[in-house]
């Protein structure tokens, strides 16, 4: 199956997004989705995430990346099932679709809690300097596990700057500091916002006693290595969970070793 035969099969269709949606993400660089998470939903990925947390210790996040001031989990599509609506959602894959042009597989599915009074990331693009103006590479999804406010470290984004090619880093004296034309992401748990990962975004400091909890849903084009080696990292009980066409979005094919 190729993977406009898994998105169709996802549900999704050339109006699953409205044309004002579309035009909002490419001229802006993110969509906000609204409500995509049921309660219980919620509920669960709330409360696995702080099974994982407490299990994992020490070394939660060593699959991908740790962070100072943030507690990170990686490699979730393998740590329960619940993680398995961010490569199934008809909405969430037809605005991933939209920026990587249909081209797309999973990178990575990371969770990123800023921890109480920490967080404040630099802006920055979860892609270099853009080679082709345009021709994305690289699109991310906010899971919101907790309500994003002014003052808890929602995630910021800088509108439009998805429309030129350097990163902050290449640009800004310090990309630490807030930007005139930047807008904090906010919204309630249990909405998804999609954002073109080139578009310069960035963790804001959690200035509360909580944490902010929220997962990425990282998506590549297709001939991109992803952020985690899914077909490494797939185990069998999550192989067997998954559709054929979920399969295809992961960019995964079933091990030779399986098959004996
Ligand atoms: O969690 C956030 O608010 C943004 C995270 C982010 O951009 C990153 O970790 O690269």
């Amino acid at each position: 199956m190729d993977i406009a035969q898994a998105l169709t099969e996802l549900g999704v269709h050339d109006d699953t997004l409205t044309q004002d949606e579309k035009t909002f993400l490419d001229d802006n660089g993110y969509l906000p989705l609204g409500r995509i998470l049921t309660d219980e939903q919620l509920e669960a990925l709330r409360a696995r995430q702080d099974e994982l947390l407490a299990e994992e210790g020490d070394s939660a996040g060593l699959e991908v990346h740790q962070e100072a001031g943030a507690d990170r989990l990686s490699d979730l599509i393998n740590k329960g099932e619940m993680y398995h609506v961010v490569i199934t959602h008809p909405r969430l894959l037809a605005a991933i679709a939209h920026v990587l042009k249909g081209d797309l597989k999973l990178s990575s599915l990371n969770s990123r809690s800023a921890q109480p009074r920490k967080g404040l990331q630099g802006l920055h693009a979860d892609w270099g300097e853009q080679e082709t103006l345009g021709d994305y590479q690289v699109c991310n999804s906010v899971w919101l596990l907790d309500d994003f406010t002014l003052e808890n470290g929602a995630t910021r984004v800088v509108p439009g700057s998805n429309k030129q090619s350097k990163t902050p880093h290449q640009v800004l004296a310090d990309p630490s500091a807030p930007h005139p034309d930047e807008v904090v992401l906010q919204g309630e748990a249990g909405e998804v916002i999609v954002f073109n990962a080139h578009t310069w975004h960035g963790g804001t400091l959690n200035r509360t006693e909580k944490p902010r909890r929220a997962m990425h849903g990282y998506f590549t084009r297709r001939h991109q290595p992803q952020q985690l080696d899914q077909q490494k990292y797939i185990r069998k009980a999550t192989w067997d969970k998954l559709s054929p066409a979920a399969r295809v979005v992961l960019g995964v094919v079933e091990p030779e070793e399986w098959m004996r």
